[in-house]
């Protein structure tokens, strides 16, 4: 009997040798120690012993059994170390929750545009698109731009061929539908915009502008002050002053440039105003009657206003963000913030 043990545990210690697996492990488990296992098989003979040897046979195979569950346990440890990384989905919890999707969301420059298109269809204004490349005439003449103004040099306007040009202000998309359309005019051009400009923190060779433009009988300039009053009180907030202070543009007459109280240091005095409590956000005027005259509407019966803003600048000066360059870089650590 006693022999019997030796041999098993020799068997044992023998094929311990060329197991290198975990499976392998798992077979000697059941094999010694299963339910039809050597051991079991050993427990087996214990009642046809005689009563006085049965209890030391039992000691024996118990301490056998120990030993070999010793063994095989170390085995199938060593194994699941190794096996784990190699084949994940041994250990694929199915407890886990889910990956969640990124549901993405809209760039800054577009969430600033969705806010002024806002605040403008409550005002009664639709929203205008036209294209991108475009004519002189478009661009300047009809603008009532002069031929020697220096905007219209290559130093500041992209020429493609001829009179052919990528447009530096979105004016155009509102001389189109005044060509097509009679007053009254309401509308909003958003769009990108080109300037060869050097690229640095503050500027850019494109950028986007929203242009306004209201047209009707007995339009005046305290109109322009109310809609551009309502627009800024909405969207830089409540307690935001505005000034309005003289200015020359071709298309408009008289124009003013609009400053707003610094939103970033509420006045106080910050490097994004100069210290002085006041930032220039637009442009704007009474549009001018030459340009009435190239789109053919009468400009005795009809008054009308304009204005332009640069949809990067209002953007930076909102969230006070400091470079231009930080909109075109689709870093997902600038982006996400917003
Ligand atoms: C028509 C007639 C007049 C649009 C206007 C401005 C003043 C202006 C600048 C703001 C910052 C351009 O992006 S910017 O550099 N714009 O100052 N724009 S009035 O006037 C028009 C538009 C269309 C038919």
């Amino acid at each position: 009997m006693l022999d019997k043990l030796e041999r098993i545990k020799g068997n044992l210690q023998e094929e311990t040798k060329a197991i290198n697996t975990l499976k392998g492990a798992e077979q000697l488990r059941t094999k010694y120690l299963g339910r039809k296992g050597s051991i079991n098989d050993l427990m087996k003979l214990i009642p046809t012993l005689p009563v006085e040897k049965r209890a030391a046979y039992g000691q024996q195979i118990n301490s056998l059994k120990i030993e070999i569950t010793d063994i095989i346990e170390g085995l199938i440890k060593k194994f699941s170390s190794k096996t784990i990384p190699k084949n994940k989905t041994e250990i694929f919890d199915i407890t886990l929750p889910g990956k969640r999707p990124s549901i993405g969301k809209s760039h800054p420059l577009t969430q600033t545009i969705d806010d002024i298109k806002e605040v403008f269809a409550r005002l009664g204004f639709d929203v205008a698109y036209g294209p991108e490349v475009e004519s002189e005439y478009y661009n300047f003449e009809a603008l009532n731009i002069p031929p020697d103004h220096p905007s219209r040099t290559d130093f500041d306007t992209f020429y493609i061929k001829g009179d052919i040009l990528l447009r530096s202000q979105t004016s155009t998309v509102q001389i189109r539908i005044m060509e097509k359309q009679e007053p009254p005019i309401r509308i909003i051009a958003p769009g990108r915009v080109y300037r060869p400009d050097t690229v640095d923190a503050r500027h850019s060779f494109m950028f986007h502008q929203v242009e306004g433009l209201l047209v009707d009988e007995g339009v005046s300039f305290a109109d322009l002050k109310g809609v551009l009053n309502q627009f800024i009180k909405t969207y830089f907030g409540q307690d935001i002053k505005m000034r309005f202070r003289p200015s020359f543009f071709p298309f408009t007459e008289p124009s003013a440039e609009v400053d707003i109280s610094c939103s970033l240091c509420r006045s106080k005095g910050c490097n994004v105003c100069s210290y002085s409590g006041w930032v220039e956000i637009l442009g704007a005027g009474m549009v001018d009657p030459n340009v009435f005259k190239a789109v053919h509407y009468d400009a005795e019966k009809y008054t009308g206003f304009a204005f332009g803003m640069g949809v990067e600048r209002i953007t930076m000066l909102k969230h006070g963000i400091g470079d231009i360059r930080l909109f075109y870089e689709n870093d997902m650590r600038f982006l996400s913030q917003f």
